[in-house]
């Protein structure tokens, strides 16, 4: 298994520090472009430098917590859910966006009729294989969060999640979970690995919601 980056980490870390206290630019930008990003034609690669190798063989997702109906999934399992497709962009808070992805997967309602949460369920915790943790509310889950296995058509890469990986689109793509290995229903927040290192809860790219 390949080692964490702690320099890279620490760097972001220190982003977080100092972006905290600059004011926000919340200036109005043309058409798909929130302020302070950039288009590129690439997909850029970013996390804390593991790369999971997860054969399909092996991959499991557990789906737990405030739920009447806690499931582990194999691969198998996944293949007989209704996917969906998706065209969205894709916005990095280290300011590149990605426009119009065609992404494949299962819509989280998907994810939700089946484990069916408790009435007092208001937030999800995912966690990947390379440890990596982030959090949504439940509605946001529910209005933006998709389990991708599929881009362009394509495998998802491993470098970029895959077997399956969370994608958000309305707000920062840290909040998608690569490699995601777990997804916990809760009654309260928690905070993930970067939202715990200075990084904004709510994570709106159109208001410049970078650091908290
Ligand atoms: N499991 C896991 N998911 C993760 C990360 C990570 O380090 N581990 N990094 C996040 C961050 S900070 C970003 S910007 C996006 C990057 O996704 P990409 O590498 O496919 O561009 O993944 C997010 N999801
Ligand atoms: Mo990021």
């Amino acid at each position: 298994m390949d080692e964490r980056n702690e320099k890279l980490i620490q760097g972001k870390e220190r982003l977080a520090a100092i972006g905290r206290t600059r004011p926000k630019n919340t200036a109005p930008t043309a058409g798909k472009l929130p302020p302070g990003q950039h288009e590129v034609k690439n997909w850029p690669v970013l996390d804390l430098g593991v790369h999971p190798d997860i054969p399909f063989d092996k991959w499991t997702l557990r789906i737990e917590g405030w739920v009447e109906n806690p499931v582990t999934l194999t691969w198998a399992d996944y293949q007989k859910l209704p996917f969906i497709e998706k065209t969205a962009d894709f916005h990095c808070v280290t300011t590149w966006s990605k426009f119009d992805n065609h992404w494949t997967g299962v819509a989280f309602q998907t994810i939700c009729d089946l484990v069916k949460p408790k009435a007092n369920a208001t937030h999800v915790y995912f966690t990947g294989y390379d440890d990596y943790s982030t959090n949504l509310s439940l509605p946001a889950a529910i209005d933006d969060a998709l389990l991708v296995h599929e881009w362009e058509g394509q495998p998802l890469p491993r470098e970029h999640g895959g077997p399956v990986r969370i994608v958000v689109s309305k707000i920062y793509a840290w909040k998608g979970a690569k490699w995601v290995k777990e997804i916990i229903f809760l009654p309260h927040d928690r905070l993930g690995f970067w939202e715990l290192r200075g990084y904004s809860n709510t994570a709106d790219p159109w208001t410049d919601d970078r650091y908290s």
